[in-house]
């Protein structure tokens, strides 16, 4: 797949600071490009790095675009027999995969997302395209935890825990204090778990066969965390309310039109959407986004959401001339000057 032309990206952002040759011009008149936004290439991404077999990843599919365009990792649910529920092994190599991603200073957004392609409907199992593919599966994003392994002891047991364990909290933790912005792509089903995990990504695109909901109060479970809390901040907390105590499914639309999405696609236009979104935020500076996703969350998230806002200052900090002569005064067994150096 092609990708883009790096003098588009230079008109399209040009496109928005025209000069006006005298002060009496009229401003230019409105157009959907105003800000360059529409011009920027909307293939979908290539990724030309497949890390699951390095990483020994059995649930998830991890893979990385290192076109300068297109920085991205993206970190896919793989089990398709169970409409990408996820056990302990799956919370676990996505929690791996996130990490290897928000460490490589090459990658600036995250993906979240399943091997749920285009063309499998929910609302129709039969119209999959690819009839090899075990993808003839309904799509589906994720639908929560895997019942199947739901132990009696307080929580999810497999092979990988001693005890059984609710993983998937430490997995939203550490998506809300990620410094990059995690882009959730949803096909199908986000239920249960699922539809937390997407709750918690910085933005959500989805295709229009996307399916939203919480199952819990019907599968005797609940998330009185994040899955409350940033419901509520997202809906209102009616909306979440009706959400958790009926536990219906929303559709595609409905979930825009609360606010729960940042857009609706069709399915077979959806990629290309992504590259799109992608390719904007690659543009833009990785400190700003990641201080506007601390700025974002810290009045909600106490002191953990000012550590977060405190570690973007301190990070900037150590990069000043008054930071390194703290240091360099230590090393040189003299008194530090920090005034010199402001
Ligand atoms: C999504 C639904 C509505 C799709 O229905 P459809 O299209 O009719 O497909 P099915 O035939 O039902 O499904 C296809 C196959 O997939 C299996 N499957 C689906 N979901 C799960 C699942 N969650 N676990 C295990 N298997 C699943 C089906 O069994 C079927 O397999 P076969 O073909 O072999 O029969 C429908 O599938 C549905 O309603 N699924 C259940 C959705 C759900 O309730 N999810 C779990 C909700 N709970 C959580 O996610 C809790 C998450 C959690 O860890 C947590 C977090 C914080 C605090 C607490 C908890 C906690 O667990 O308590």
């Amino acid at each position: 797949m092609s990708q883009t032309d790096p003098s588009k990206h230079v008109a399209s952002m040009a496109a928005g600071r025209r000069r006006r040759t005298s002060p009496n011009d009229p401003p230019p008149p409105p157009r959907a490009d105003r800000d360059g936004f529409d011009l920027i290439s909307q293939d979908p991404i290539h990724y030309d790095i497949d890390l699951t077999q390095q990483f020994q990843f059995t649930d998830i599919r991890y893979r990385k675009s290192t076109h300068p365009d297109t920085l991205v990792a993206e970190i896919a649910f793989d089990r398709p027999h169970v409409l990408h529920a996820f056990r302990p092994t799956t919370i676990q190599q996505v929690q791996a995969a996130l990490q290897d991603a928000i460490d490589d200073p090459n990658i600036a957004v995250i993906i979240l997302t399943s091997t749920s392609h285009a063309g499998t409907d929910p609302h129709n199992k039969d119209t999959d395209n690819d009839a090899s593919s075990d993808q003839q599966a309904t799509a589906s994003f994720c639908a929560g935890g895997d019942q199947t392994v739901r132990d009696n002891a307080g929580g999810y047991m497999d092979d990988s825990e001693t005890q059984p364990k609710l993983r998937v909290l430490d997995l939203q933790v550490q998506m809300r204090t990620c410094p990059k912005p995690i882009m959730a792509v949803v096909r199908g089903y986000a239920i249960g778990g699922g539809h937390i995990l997407h709750m918690m990504c910085d933005l959500t695109l989805c295709s229009d066969n996307a399916i939203f909901g919480q199952t819990g109060p019907r599968m005797g479970s609940f998330d009185a965390g994040y899955g409350c809390i940033q419901g509520a901040r997202l809906v209102g907390q009616k909306k979440i309310r009706e959400i958790w105590f009926l536990s219906k499914f929303y559709t595609a639309q409905e979930a825009l039109s609360m606010g729960l999405v940042n857009a609706v696609f069709a399915d077979d236009t959806l990629n290309g959407k992504v590259g799109q979104w992608v390719r904007r935020m690659c543009m833009n500076s990785p400190t700003a986004l990641a201080a506007c996703k601390a700025a974002c969350n810290a009045a909600d998230d106490g002191a953990h959401g000012i550590l977060q806002m405190g570690h973007q200052l301190t990070r900037l900090y150590y990069i000043s001339k008054e930071s390194q002569e703290g240091r360099d005064a230590f090393l040189e067994k003299r008194k530090p000057d920090f005034r010199s150096k402001l």
